[in-house]
Order: C-alpha cells, then structure tokens, then sequence
C-alpha cells in the first residue's frame, strides 16, 4: 500500500482497528501462526536484562501493543489483510525497542520505506546520505541497544559500508535492511540500474554481509524464521545483522512458521565451573584490578558492572574507550589507563596487580595504550567475553557476560575495600582577552559538563585532550576509538540525541571531521534535535599532523569553511551560533548554549599546531606506533 503523499500519517490508514482482541484468533488462522507467536518479543529476555538501559512501552507487556496495528490491518471487507513481509519486519524490529529508522529512500526499498513510514511505532528518520544514516545509526544502537538503517540495492547498502563495519568493530547492533531488485527481474536475469549490467543480484550480498555478524536474504516463507535467527545472532554477539529483501517478496503476504525467539543464556554447568575458578582466584589475588569494557556500555549493562565492583571492593580503572563508563568520582576509579600516558599511580595499580578482572573483554590498542606503551602481562588477567570467559589459556563457553557480573557481585572477597581519591576538576584558567588554548579548552569543557549530559567524541586531536580530564559524574561519553572513522561523530551525535531526548547531548568535533558529515546538522534542525555543537578550527587536521614527522604536508590543509554559518544554511535559523577567538568569548558562548531551548553550534578558533600532551607523545614514538622494519 503506497501511502498518499502529504497526507497525515493516521489518515493514511483509515482501515486500522483499534482492538486486537477479536481480530486475533482470525489472524492467527490466516497466517497458521500458532496462538504463541502473539507472545514473541514478550519472550525475548534480552528486554528485561536491558533493564534502564531501555525505557521502552513493550516493557509494559501489554500484549495488545506488541505487533502494532500493521498486523491488524483489515480489508474494508471486514477480512483480515494478510501481513506483507516488510510490514513484519517493520514490526519484529519495532519489538526490539526501535522507534526511529534511519535511511535513504531508493526505489528498491520503497516497500521497506513505505512499511516505516506506515508504522505506528517506527519513524523515518531520512538522512544526508547513508554513510551519515549508518553512523547516526549505530549511536543510537549505542544508547538503546538497537538501531534499524534501511539503504537501497548496492549504491545504497555500499556506502553505509563504512559505519556498519564500525558497527561491528565497536559492537553496536545495527540491523541494516536492503531493500533489493525483486524477485521476479532477479530470475529473469534482466539488466537493471544500481547493478553491474551483468544480471548478477548477488554482487554485493557479500560485501555487506562482511559488515555484519549475520545476514539473511528473505523471502515470505523463510521471513520469521530468518528474522528469528538474524535477531538471535545479532544479539549474541551485539553486532550489525544485514538483512536483504528482494522489492516483490517486501510485498507479498509473510507465511506462519513455527519459530520461537532464540534467548542467549548461559549453560549453568559452565557458568559455575567458570565462578569457581574465578572465585578461587579472587580469593588468592593479592591485588586485583577491574577493566569494565565498552561492551558493558553497548550492552547497557553498567549498573550491574558497578554493582560486581562494588562487592569485589577492588579499583577499577577505564580506557578511552570505557571513559565515564562508571563515574569518574566513584571511590573505586583508579583512573584513566593509557600505558606510559597513565597516572604513576594507576599505571602502577593496573600494571602490578596479580588480577586483572577484564569485564567484557577490553580492546588493548594503539590508542589506548598510548602507543603500545602498556606493560600487561595477560597470563594475569581474567578475560570475560560477551559469551565465554577466558582464564590463561583456559576458555569456557556459553557464559554470558551478565550472568557472570551477576555472580561476582555475590563474591566476598576478604581484603578491605579499596578507596582512591577523586581527581579533582582541572581549574578553569586564563583571562578574557587570551586566545584558545587547548590548555585553556579541556578544563572548560569539563566545567560545562554536568549529569545528564552525552557528550560524543570525534576522532581527533579533541577527543585525546577531552578523554584524559575528568568528567563530572553522571555524564555519559561515546566515541569510535577502535574503529575511528572520521564524521562519525557529527551523525552519530544526532542519532544519540534521537534516541534519548531526556539527556542533552554535546558534539565535541574537530573540523576535519565535521566536513565530512556536517550536512545532517541539517536533520537536526529537522527532526528537532537540540545538540550542543564545539566545532574546533585548527586549520586543518592537526592530528595527522602530529602523526609525521614533517607536519606541513598540504593533504593535512582544509578548504576554509565558514563553520558558523552551516547551520543557518541547513535549515537550523533558529540555533544559537558564535564564533570564538578569545577565552572570554568562549565562556560567554557556553552559557548561552547551556540555556538555548534550540540547538547551538559554536565554532572556536584554536592553534594550528595545538596539540594535547598525549598527541605529542605519540609523535616522539612513531615507530612503535605504525612498527619500522629494524
Ligand atoms: C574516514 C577516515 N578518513 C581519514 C582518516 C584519517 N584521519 C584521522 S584523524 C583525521 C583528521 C582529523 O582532523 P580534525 O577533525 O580537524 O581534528 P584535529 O586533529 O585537527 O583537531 C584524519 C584525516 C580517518 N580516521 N577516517
Ligand atoms: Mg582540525
């Protein structure tokens, strides 16, 4: 059903019943869907475990509202109309706690799209392009546990590539559906647009498989089972599902099968074989640290990190990529660890403890170890999986994560409990009338910060100046450290805002990165998404600069953007803009961006080779950075 353009969205289904009750037994029957499959998301586990994590309506249990009214679309007839496979879709994804999709139309998608657009629950969320639509996807992953892209047939699907496999790398469940060529024109082998020419469909399955962790090709008889299992999967492992559909099958009625939804969980066996190896080595440990993992961030799980924490009584230390996991003022935060770049003290804590608790299995990298300059020594550490633990060179299988934090919090070690002392705020320094420094710029931001703000990173020289400041509590940090694409943060910002309108969320970017997606500022302004926008101009991308040993390489330079306008020009008149060249300026800026009701986007003018401490680290170890033949 093509919807009629303009026309209201609840005018455009004039033919919904309200109540399900009645019309479910029939469309039971229709569809041979046993009585049970009403129950499917009630079923899935994973909803409850997300516990805050997700405030979502289905949390209700309200029976009525778990298949929307999509499935009880009746003909004027008074018939029950059969429920097309897009509109499953549409619907089973809508159970796992999505409200928002984000996409480009393309006419292979249309029936996809026109399912969104149909919904009751799922809106769309179109965006500049699909590289800005996956990564403003995989934020909003981030903060609800999942997140829905739809993208046409190769065009589509292979420039959202990027940040899907970004997705995958940092674990954010993105489920990406392509809408592609029907069924019908695929069997004919006809020559179609958005193809090679060569009547091969199959071309880029592949390729857009590799970005996820599991992938389907539906058609009406495989569509709930294939849904069940993508779903499953994806969950498993928290990483993107790619799901294609062939434009005819999108339309065509989906058939019963008789699946159940696939619940991860531990085998009990393994689970106690695993606590009782780890409790023996919690009781021996002399001195025991704990790595809460991004993963415990992806997986919302924070609660129950800290809670297991709390009961072991031992330090926990983060990475850059766990930065605020747990607020940094906790009695238990041994601080930021970045090997050479650590504090004394945490470097000592982390490097010389005998246990190393790593919960959720934290990514020891380039950049948070400062340059493999972190001396671990991983005989030590206890590794805990999304699904297995691994202990020396010992792997047990089918532990979930959350059922091992669960049991640690039982734990009761013996040794006192541990108590640091918060680092304090940096000052806030300079006068009115001194030019950006950066400083000047790291304590302000964290002075501008407070609870209830998510503030997203941008790979770049910023984020390795804001990441080693402590926070205030109760601030929430994403950023891409691993996979590190740049632009990332400018969409993925909006899809934070989108997903959490009850925290503000500020964009900290560095200009570099923002040309590359800056023009979904405009989708912002659009869908009424109020971020906070510090767009830093450094003439040109000074991080890469660093990274060599000669910084005046012309690739590092920029076309001169005239960053404060953009917003006025995509549509966002209504933001509060200011440009920045003085430390007055900036703090003057701040505060009227903390009360703007609308968005705000300051554009600070800093030093061309103005770099944070940790970047001029990393330029006196090239070498053991990117690793030079001897
Ligand atoms: C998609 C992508 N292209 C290129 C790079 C390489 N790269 C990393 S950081 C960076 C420049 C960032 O510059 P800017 O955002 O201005 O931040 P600055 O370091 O200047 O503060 C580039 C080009 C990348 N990480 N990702
Ligand atoms: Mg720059």
């Amino acid at each position: 059903m093509v919807p009629t353009p303009n026309t209201p969205k609840k005018e455009r289904h004039p033919r919904r019943v309200s109540g399900l009750g009645e019309l479910r037994p029939a469309v039971c029957t229709w569809l041979r869907l046993p009585s049970w499959s009403w129950r499917i998301p009630h079923w899935l586990g994973f909803f409850r475990s997300k516990g805050s994590h997700l405030t979502l309506n289905w949390h209700t249990g309200e029976e009525e509202n778990v298949m929307s009214e999509q499935i009880r679309q009746t003909e004027s007839s008074g018939m029950v109309k059969a429920v097309s496979v897009a509109d499953y879709i549409v619907e089973r994804l809508a159970a796992e706690g999505i409200s928002h999709c984000f996409g480009v139309a393309g006419d292979y998608a249309f029936p996809i799209c026109d399912a969104v657009d149909s919904s009751a629950k799922v809106k769309w969320i179109g965006c500049a392009n699909e590289l800005n639509a996956s990564y403003a996807a995989d934020g909003y992953a981030r903060i609800r546990g999942a997140a829905m892209l739809v993208t046409t047939y190769g065009v589509g699907e292979l420039s959202a590539l990027n940040g899907v496999m970004g997705a995958k790398a940092e674990r954010s469940l993105v489920f990406h559906v392509v809408g592609m060529p029907s069924y019908q024109n695929q069997r004919l082998g006809k020559i179609a647009h958005h193809t090679l020419g060569d009547g091969v469909f199959g071309n880029f399955v592949d390729l857009s498989a590799a970005a996820a962790c599991c992938h389907a090709v539906i058609n009406p008889e495989n569509c709930i089972v294939e849904m069940e299992r993508v779903i499953g999967e994806a969950r498993r492992n928290n990483q993107p599902a790619y799901i294609a559909v062939p434009s005819d099958y999108a339309l065509s009625p989906v058939m019963s099968a008789d699946v159940k939804p696939i619940v991860s969980r531990s085998n009990e066996a393994a689970l106690q074989k695993a606590m009782a190896i780890i409790e023996e080595r919690v009781n021996n440990a002399k001195s025991m640290v704990a790595f809460p993992a991004f993963t415990i961030l992806r997986l919302g799980l924070q609660k129950q990190a800290q809670k297991a924490i709390e009961e072991l009584g031992c330090p926990f230390v983060t990475t850059l990529m766990e930065k605020c996991i747990i607020d940094e003022g906790h009695p238990q935060f041994a601080g930021l660890y970045a090997g050479a770049m650590s504090d004394p003290k945490t470097r000592r804590i982390v490097e010389g403890s005998d246990l190393v608790l790593d919960l959720g299995g934290v990514n020891l990298n380039d950049i948070t170890t400062a340059a493999y300059s972190a001396q671990l020594d991983l005989s030590r550490f206890i590794t805990v999986g999304l699904d297995d633990v691994r202990i020396g060179d010992k792997v047990i299988t089918n532990v979930r994560l959350t059922d091992v934090l669960s049991e640690l919090a039982k734990l009761k070690p013996s040794s006192a409990p541990y108590r640091g002392t918060p680092q304090a705020l940096a000052p806030v320094n300079g006068s009115p009338s001194d030019k950006i420094t950066m400083a000047a710029l790291y304590p302000r931001y964290a002075a501008f910060l407070r609870a209830g703000d998510t503030v997203v990173l941008e790979t770049g020289s910023t984020s390795l100046g804001v990441t080693p400041t402590r926070l205030p509590d109760g601030v929430g940090v994403e950023a891409q450290v691993l996979w590190g694409s740049i632009g990332w943060a400018t969409p993925a910002a909006f899809g934070i805002a989108l997903a959490d309108p009850g925290r503000r969320t500020i964009l900290i970017t560095g200009e570099g990165s923002h040309q590359l997606t800056a023009n979904d500022i405009g989708s912002m302004g659009r869908f009424g998404v109020n971020v906070i926008v510090f767009v830093l101009n450094n003439d040109g991308y000074l991080i890469e600069r660093a990274l060599e040993e000669n910084p005046d390489w012309t690739y590092n330079d920029l076309a001169p953007w005239n960053y404060v306008e953009l917003p006025k020009a995509l549509g966002c008149a209504d933001w509060y803009t200011a440009r920045v060249n003085t430390l007055g300026e900036l703090d003057d800026a701040m505060k009227a961006a903390r009360t703007s009701k609308t968005g705000a986007y300051i554009e600070i003018i800093g030093g061309k080779m103005d770099m944070p401490p940790v970047l001029a680290f990393a330029h006196s170890r090239l070498k053991e950075m990117y690793g030079a033949t001897p």
